[in-house]
C-alpha cells in the first residue's frame, strides 16, 4: 500500500494594512474548509500571513513595529482557525510574525496537528532585504530590521506520518536549506513566501521572478528527492506587487499542481511518500555517493573569495 498523503497549498491574494487579522483568519477558514472537500490533510498558509507585509515600512524605532508581531499563539484573533481546524480534523503550517515573551522577534512558521496542537516552530534563518531607509525606493525590505535570524536550525518532524520539515520564503533559494532536512530524511517541505515581483534596488531581474521561485523549489525537490509545497501571499498589496505562483514539486522535480490565480485559492496534491525513496536509494544516496571531505568550506566560508591571483 503507498504511503498518501494528501496536502493543500492555500494561496492567499494580498492583505491590505487595514484589513484586520480577525478578517484574515476568516479567509483562512474558507480556503481550510475547501481544502477539506478536497481531502486535504493538512493545510500550508503563507509567510507572515496575518497581515501586510509590514517589513516594507520604516520606523525609526523598531519597537513601534511590535503591533504587527503576535505574542501569543494562538491569541484571540487566531483561535478561530485552530478550532476549525480541530473541527474539520485537518492540520495546518502558519506563517506569523513571533514577538517572544523575552522580547526577541523573529518570522516563524508553525506545524499544527489535526488535534489543534502546535507540533512542531521553525523561525527563519535567511533574513533578505536590508537595515538601512532607502527613502528614494517605493517600499522597503526590512526584515533585518526587524527580525533576528532563526535560533532553532531545520529540524524535521514525524508529523502526518511523513518526515516533514519547514522553512519561510527566501530559505528557498538556498540550497543548504534543503540539504540540511535532506539529512534528516525530509519527505515532504512546507515553506510559505511573500515575494514583491519588483526589487527596486537591483531590478535586474525582475522578469524571472516566476522562473526563480520554481527554478528553487524544483531544484531543491529533486536534488532531496523529497516533496516541497511552496504557498504565496500574492497580489498587489499596498501597492507592491507580490508573486503569486503557488507550486507543489514531486522528488522528480516536477510541478505536481500550481495556482491559477494571484488570489485565494486552494490547490492540492496526493503526495505518493513512496516516491520519496526513490532517489534516497540511488542517484541521491546521501550515504552512498556524498563527499564530504571536499564539501568543509561550506561551513568553514560565509562569503566567497576569489582564488589567488
Ligand atoms: N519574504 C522574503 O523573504 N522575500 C524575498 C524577496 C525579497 S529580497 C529583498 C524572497 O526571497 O522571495
Amino acid at each position: 500500500m503507498a504511503r498518501t498523503l494528501i496536502v493543500a497549498g492555500a494561496q492567499t491574494g494580498p492583505v491590505q494594512r487595514s484589513d484586520s487579522r480577525a478578517s484574515v483568519v476568516r479567509r483562512l477558514i474558507d480556503l481550510m474548509r475547501q481544502a477539506h472537500a478536497r481531502g486535504a490533510q493538512v493545510v500550508v498558509f503563507p509567510e507572515l500571513v496575518l497581515t501586510t507585509f509590514f517589513p516594507r515600512y520604516w520606523a525609526d524605532n523598531p519597537a513601534e513595529m511590535d503591533s504587527w508581531f503576535e505574542r501569543e499563539m494562538p491569541g484571540p484573533d487566531t483561535k478561530p482557525l485552530f478550532e476549525e481546524a480541530v473541527r474539520l480534523g485537518v492540520g495546518f503550517y502558519l506563517g506569523y510574525a513571533e514577538l517572544t515573551e523575552d522580547g526577541h522577534h523573529y518570522n516563524t512558521s508553525i506545524l499544527v496537528d489535526k488535534s489543534g496542537k502546535i507540533i512542531a516552530k521553525y523561525r527563519k534563518v535567511h533574513l533578505p532585504g536590508h537595515l538601512e531607509h532607502l527613502p528614494e525606493a517605493p517600499w522597503q525590505h526590512l526584515e533585518k530590521r526587524y527580525f533576528e535570524p532563526g535560533n532553532l536550525g531545520f529540524p524535521v518532524w514525524r508529523a502526518f506520518d511523513a518526515n516533514v520539515g519547514m522553512c519561510i520564503c527566501n530559505d528557498r533559494r538556498w540550497p543548504e536549506t534543503y540539504r540540511v532536512m535532506g539529512l534528516q530524511d525530509v519527505e515532504v517541505v512546507m515553506l510559505g513566501y511573500n515575494t514583491p515581483t519588483h526589487l527596486p534596488w537591483v531590478s535586474g531581474y525582475d522578469n524571472l521572478s516566476d522562473f526563480h521561485n520554481k527554478l528553487s523549489m524544483q531544484a531543491g525537490a529533486y536534488q532531496n528527492s523529497c516533496f516541497v509545497v511552496g504557498v504565496a501571499k500574492g497580489g498587489v498589496e499596498e501597492g507592491c506587487d507580490l508573486l503569486a505562483g503557488s507550486v507543489i514539486c514531486a522528488p522528480s522535480g516536477e510541478i505536481i499542481a500550481q495556482a491559477a490565480t494571484n488570489g485565494d485559492e486552494v490547490i492540492t496534491a496526493a503526495l505518493n511518500l513512496d516516491m520519496c525513496a526513490i532517489n534516497k536509494g540511488a542517484t541521491f544516496n546521501f550515504g552512498l555517493h556524498r563527499r564530504t571531505e571536499h564539501y568543509k568550506l561550506i561551513v568553514e566560508r560565509t562569503g566567497a573569495q576569489p582564488p589567488a591571483a
